[in-house]
């Protein structure tokens, strides 16, 4: 089997590198260790800046987005027992965010691909990259019991943290940067109507929440908890419990709760991993860099990475230029590294640490004040959640 471009990984990434890339007349091949239904079953990101969403109508995958996304112009942070909005809209010269489920985005994507008559291998065992360095790499795998060969001129990891990507290349061309924070989310996704029309980020003694949303009638919330602690030992009842504990009183009493469709805890990470690029072998999204979800940005930086790395390949065999793809690396990493930078303090700012002290304590009081009143601050904090420019 040969093709132009193997991408290995069905997430956001991949399937989205592999229809801007098909839209440019590119043949690639996707192979997933996954099923479709397993990777669909994955609840993640709800929050989507203005270049994913221009990214998905250039793949022709916005209609749906579209029409039942929802635009937010505003979020609110609760601390002291206040709730204080961020006018994003306001502060940012007219951008907004829109409300609308990873799980979604991937099905648009997955449909659009069947619909094309793409390939996509799921359920690839064992998958393997060869020859990077060279001019003729291949990606090896197993499929129901037999293994198979895939020739191809680039390889596009997007494979996600845990994936074989990264992995792949020697040691000694990488260089990682990582901070594992002391705490974990746990979160319900439940059918209630949200607590809130806006997302609402809270600082509380008890510990951060956020209370997000899918639409109108399907809510998203989070409880910032210990490493050490097991879901299965939290029942609905102690999270929702939890949650109105950490919520302002008006919020509290409007809280409508329900069974959950799913719980689980998910780790806080920053990590980095540069370079992108190892010769025929680019690495996109959470195979190369990852954020903790406060900031909303890991599946947005994924699809600016996809964005750049898809611009480069369409100028490679449109054009006969390297110029993109060379400059990949480069590109991705500084706007990969505001956004860590804006996740990491914004996680600081939100969530209480161990460690953190009195003087801690107070030092991140004295700083969520100053955010709310100074305008240079809040519109700090707009510019970055809407999402900072693209450089294409
Ligand atoms: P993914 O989604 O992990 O997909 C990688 C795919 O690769 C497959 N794979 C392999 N395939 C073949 N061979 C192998 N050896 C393989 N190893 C792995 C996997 O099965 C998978 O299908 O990475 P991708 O595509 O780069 O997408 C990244 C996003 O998923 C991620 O950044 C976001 O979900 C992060 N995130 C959020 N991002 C936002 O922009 N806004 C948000 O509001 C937001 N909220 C969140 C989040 C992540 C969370 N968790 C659970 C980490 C909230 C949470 C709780
Ligand atoms: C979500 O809806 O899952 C979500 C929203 C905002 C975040 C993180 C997660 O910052």
């Amino acid at each position: 089997m040969r093709t132009q471009v193997a991408i290995i990984g069905a997430g956001p990434s991949g399937l989205l590198l592999g229809q801007l890339l098909h839209k440019a007349g590119i043949a690639n091949i996707v192979i997933e260790r996954q099923s479709g239904d397993y990777v669909l079953g994955r609840i993640r990101a709800g929050v989507l800046e203005q270049v994913t969403m221009d990214l998905l109508a250039q793949a022709g995958v916005a209609e749906r987005a579209l029409a039942e996304g929802l635009p937010h112009d505003g979020i609110e942070l609760l601390f002291a027992g206040q709730r204080h909005r961020i006018d994003l809209h306001g502060l940012s010269g007219g951008k907004r965010v829109t409300v609308y489920g990873q799980t979604e985005v991937t099905r648009d994507l997955m449909e659009a691909r069947a619909a094309a008559g793409l390939t996509t291998v799921y359920q690839a065992a064992d998958v393997q990259l060869h020859d990077f360095d060279g001019s003729n790499p291949t990606v090896s795998y197993t499929q129901g019991g037999q293994r198979h060969a895939l020739q191809c001129d680039f390889i596009a990891g997007c494979d996600g943290y845990h994936g074989i990507s990264r992995q792949s290349v020697p040691a000694a061309a990488l260089r990682t940067y990582e901070k594992v924070y002391p705490f974990g989310w746990l979160g319900v996704l439940a059918d209630v109507p949200p607590v809130s029309h806006e997302l609402i980020y809270a600082n509380t003694e008890r510990g951060f929440a956020l209370c997000s949303m899918r639409s109108e009638s399907r809510s998203r919330y989070y409880v910032q908890c210990s490493m050490d602690e097991q879901v299965e030992n939290w029942s609905d009842e102690a999270f929702w419990n939890e949650l109105r504990a950490r919520l302002d009183p008006q919020a509290a009493e409007r809280l409508i709760t329900g069974p959950s469709l799913e719980k689980s805890i998910a780790p806080l990470r920053s990590f980095v991993a540069e370079p992108m690029r190892f010769g025929r072998l680019f690495l996109a999204g959470d195979a190369a860099h990852i954020v903790p979800p406060t900031g909303a940005k890991g599946l947005n930086l994924a699809a600016s990475d996809v964005g750049y790395l898809w611009r480069g390949l369409a100028e490679y065999y449109g054009e006969k230029s390297s110029v993109g793809i060379d400059r990949y690396s480069d590109t991705c990493l500084r706007r990969v590294w505001k956004a860590e930078r804006f996740s990491w303090w914004f996680t600081s700012l939100m969530h209480r640490f161990p460690d953190n002290g009195p003087f801690g304590q107070k030092i991140q009081e004295a700083e969520l004040d100053y955010l709310v009143r100074s305008q240079a601050a809040s519109t700090s904090l707009a510019e970055n959640y809407v999402g900072l420019p693209v450089e294409w």
